[in-house]
């Protein structure tokens, strides 16, 4: 993807006022993207219940089911990171057919959409950033760029804008197609069925407990980790590489999510392979891609040049480093 401007892109309040005459009273007081989707409400809601109850079986659990547990995290998190968001989302560097079907399964894990939606959604996020063809748009709060996102229908602006970028190399990427298309399968096996068998089968933990901690608990950690990015990346931290954008760098986020809360720095320079001015520096999917570069997996790796970088923080950054 070429590096894009995320600033100066229309707002909401540019796009000209709503023509009150045409739009009944009853609709503005509730729009149809504003409606819950009650299912999402319903199936969020259960999930967090149950890791809550999943934490008061750690004591009595195996350590080992712990170990697995954050071990099968950082898997699942690396379908996410190393996959949907730096190969197929930015093209940030390529990856041989084992990797990419490996990647595609570990994604299957993380259940956060299909490859397709999860890039689709995020090419978007960085065209339109802050503005409501965002569809974790942060300008609406904390919680709506958290998880109230995935509450609701979708803002408008994000079809009609999103219509109009290209995403024809996913639809070409027979590997994205097959995910988008045996995904429900395959998220029953990765995300539920291996997580909870493993213990079982291998150090005799129970089946009720492997379930909830290595699946229901590490799933919703997983998802509170990425949402992470979109909340508190989006609000709270430095600047260093561009001031004028919301993105920040955020030390809490780089911790949890395996790497990626150097927001700021990849908002600047988004084709970056390792999302980072540090490289490998505590970015768990930089030591993974340069892993699968020595094993000839992963290839011509994108990576913004140190002085492009010290150009540019003098240029607009907020000198906090
Ligand atoms: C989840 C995703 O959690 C999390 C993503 C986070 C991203 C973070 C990024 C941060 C950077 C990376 C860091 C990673 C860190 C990882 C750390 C790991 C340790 N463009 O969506 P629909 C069109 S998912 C163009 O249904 P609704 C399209 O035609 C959690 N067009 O909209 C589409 O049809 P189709 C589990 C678009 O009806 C049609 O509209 N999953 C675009 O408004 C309808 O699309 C859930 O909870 C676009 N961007 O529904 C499910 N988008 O697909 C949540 C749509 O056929 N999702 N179109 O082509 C839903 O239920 C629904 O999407 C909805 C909206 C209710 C939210
Ligand atoms: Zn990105
Ligand atoms: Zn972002």
């Amino acid at each position: 993807m070429a590096p894009r401007n995320v600033v100066g892109e229309p707002t909401n309040d540019e796009m000209g006022p709503v023509d009150m005459e045409e739009v009944p009273t009853t609709e503005l007081a509730v729009r149809p993207h504003q409606k819950l989707v009650w299912r999402n409400v319903i199936l969020m809601s259960a999930l967090h219940i149950g890791s809550l109850y999943a934490l008061t079986l750690i004591p009595t659990s195996h350590p080992l089911t712990w170990v697995w547990a954050i071990f099968y995290y950082v898997v699942s998190g690396l379908g996410i990171t190393a996959g949907a968001h730096r190969l197929w989302a930015h093209k940030s560097y390529k990856a041989r057919a084992p990797l990419r079907c490996l990647l595609a399964l570990m994604n299957a894990a993380a259940l956060q959409n299909d490859i397709l939606d999860w890039s689709r959604d995020h090419r978007v996020h960085h065209k339109y950033s802050e503005t409501d063809a965002d569809p974790h748009n942060a300008k609406r709060g904390f919680f709506f760029a958290h998880i109230g996102w995935l509450l609701v229908r979708k803002h408008p602006n994000v079809m009609e804008k999103g219509s109009r970028l290209d995403f024809s190399d996913l639809y070409a990427d027979k590997i994205v197609m097959f995910q988008r298309r045996f995904y429900r399968p395959l998220v029953l096996v990765m995300c539920f069925v291996v997580p909870s068998v493993v213990p079982w089968y291998f150090w005799g933990e129970s089946l009720w407990n492997s379930y909830f901690i290595g699946a229901i608990l590490r799933y919703c950690v997983l998802l509170n980790a990425t949402w992470s990015v979109n909340s508190f990346a989006h609000l709270w931290g430095t600047r260093p590489y561009d001031k004028r954008i919301n993105p920040a760098e955020n030390l809490g986020v780089t911790l949890s999510a395996v790497g990626e809360g150097f927001h700021n720095y990849h908002h600047t320079f988004p084709s970056d392979y390792s999302t980072s001015e540090y490289g490998w520096h505590l970015n768990i999917t930089t030591v993974f891609i340069n892993c699968m570069y020595y094993l000839g997996q992963a290839y011509d790796m994108k990576k913004t040049p140190a002085k492009v970088v010290q150009l540019r923080k003098l240029r607009t950054g907020d000198r906090s480093s």
